[in-house]
């Protein structure tokens, strides 16, 4: 029946369609009428009208910097926004951004089981005016922790429609209302498209084998962009949900990533073309949802990017919990980043050591924050990116406070590890134990080599003028006294 449904909406315009629905008699059955969107046990906070009334989170306080001794969940130790580190305040070297998908659309669902979240402002619907209620609580939520950065796909903060102009409309009504909630001080670290959760994705978007999705996912990117731009976004992420494959056996591996590249070409000639200046990035990840991910890790994606000429069109949005899935740290993903001049903005968030996937928990390992900010300081900082929590509660975090007591745990341990690798970077004496490894290569022989200026044969001659070097001691166990001291 819904197949013959689909062949007539070809040849139909919607009255049409009704017309014969009527004639059918099945109109009965499809709900028309709009979803609530209030719920029937909020008391007084849903009004007549089914608009809420008064704050979202009542009972938690603006978010303030307490200090180290604070036992207060809902203060912050160590995050001191406005406090100076290496010459530059805390919030300009952190850039905080709140996930929108995890924080306001994570559910608490897994494979095993539903959702455990109870949101008191959530009433079951995805309506359009389900998604501004939620954008509403959402800016409450920034405006009560202090930041100003967040991090949106289309899909999360408007619902789907029954067609990509519908699709279209529902998130031009949503984007309005959170430009007017933006006010001055708030705008995106980055806008995405999300193409891996609708049927139509199954085999990706820029690589799937049928033409059609590759238009949709053009076409939807090309909005997404479009309303970053608009809401004064400062990035623009690819995260290539499900470009990667399941087999090669039915793979043509080489026409998908041709097909890649000409996809992100066209998005970065009509970024020009609508004037939005903001950096495009990539985000690696090796693997999930496909066996296997295009853009494995930074090191494949900047092969990637060279090969078809877009890398100076590009950065990397480096994710921590991505890093470690690929059999790398995150501090080696932000270096493969950083030497390749790649390094735009980070994903903060970390895996569990004993679970094999993507996890997306709050950082809390002090000594992984400390090595995030050595790179980010080696690179003089990372704006115009900056730490997005792509981050969320476990499923048995409940309470609506723990969503406040996550972010402020991830901020202070990002604050943390930003004041130790200050600490280590003012000691110097690690810097000194590199600087002494390679002091070799300061002499005038290193130099010819460095500047590719000493051949094999002027190696052989001094090699055997030098006879057998000498070979110094690392270091490893000293450099990581130097380290812990820090922490
Ligand atoms: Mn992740």
């Amino acid at each position: 029946m819904l197949q013959f449904f689909f062949e007539m909406k070809i040849r139909m315009n919607a009255e049409e369609m009704l017309l014969l629905l009527l004639c059918l008699n099945v109109v009965s059955f499809i709900v028309i009428a709009e979803p609530p969107t209030c719920p029937a046990n909020l008391g007084n906070v849903c009004s007549d009208s089914g608009e809420w009334e008064g704050e979202f989170f009542p009972v938690i306080p603006k978010i303030k910097y307490e200090g180290p001794s604070s036992k207060n969940p809902l203060a912050y130790k160590y995050y001191n926004s406005e406090e100076e580190i290496l010459g530059k305040k805390m919030k300009d070297w952190l850039r905080f951004s709140v996930a929108f998908w995890h924080t306001f659309r994570g559910t608490g669902v897994d494979i095993f089981g539903a959702g455990t979240k109870n949101w008191p402002w959530e009433d079951g619907t995805n309506s359009v005016a389900m998604s501004k209620r939620r954008m509403r609580a959402f800016f409450e939520f920034l405006n009560k922790l202090g930041v100003d950065k967040w991090c949106f796909h289309d899909r999360d903060i408007a619902p789907d429609g029954k067609t990509l102009e519908e699709s279209n409309a529902n998130l031009d009504e949503v984007v309005a209302l959170a430009k007017t909630l933006q006010g001055t001080r708030i705008r995106p670290l980055w806008g995405t498209a999300q193409l891996f959760v609708h049927p139509r994705y199954m085999h990706g978007g820029a690589t799937s084998s049928e033409l059609g999705v590759y238009a949709y996912a053009a076409a939807q990117v090309k909005k997404a962009l479009e309303v970053t731009h608009y809401l004064g976004g400062e990035n623009y992420v690819f995260w290539g949900g499900r470009e990667g494959y399941q087999t090669l056996l039915i793979t043509d591996m080489e026409r998908e990533l041709d097909h890649m590249a000409r996809f992100l070409e066209a998005a970065v000639a009509y970024k020009k073309k609508i004037g939005f200046n903001g950096t495009l990035l990539i985000e690696p990840k090796p693997q999930e949802p496909t066996k296997h991910q295009y853009d494995w890790d930074a090191a494949t994606t900047a092969n990637f990017l060279r090969k078809y000429g877009l890398i100076d069109e590009f950065k990397l949005n480096i994710e921590c919990n991505h890093a470690t899935l690929s059999g790398h740290t995150c501090h080696h993903e932000l270096e493969t980043a950083r030497i390749n001049g790649l390094l735009g903005t980070i994903d903060a968030n970390s895996g569990d050591p004993q679970i094999g996937w993507d996890t997306d928990q709050f950082l809390t390992d002090l000594g992984e924050a400390t090595m995030v900010m050595l790179s980010v300081i080696k690179n003089g900082g990372i704006a115009p990116g900056g730490f997005n929590f792509d981050a969320k509660l476990r499923r048995e975090s409940t309470d609506v406070e723990d969503l406040f007591i996550a972010h402020i745990g991830g901020m202070d341990t990002m604050a943390r590890g930003l004041r130790n690798a200050a600490k280590l970077i003012q000691d110097g004496s690690l810097a000194e134990l590199v600087r002494k490894r390679y002091e070799s290569f300061d002499s005038e022989i290193g130099a010819q080599i460095e500047a590719g200026k000493a051949d094999f044969e002027i190696l052989e001659k001094k090699a055997m003028e030098w006879s057998d070097p000498m070979v110094a001691s690392a270091k490893q166990e000293l450099a990581e006294m130097i380290f812990q001291s820090a922490l």
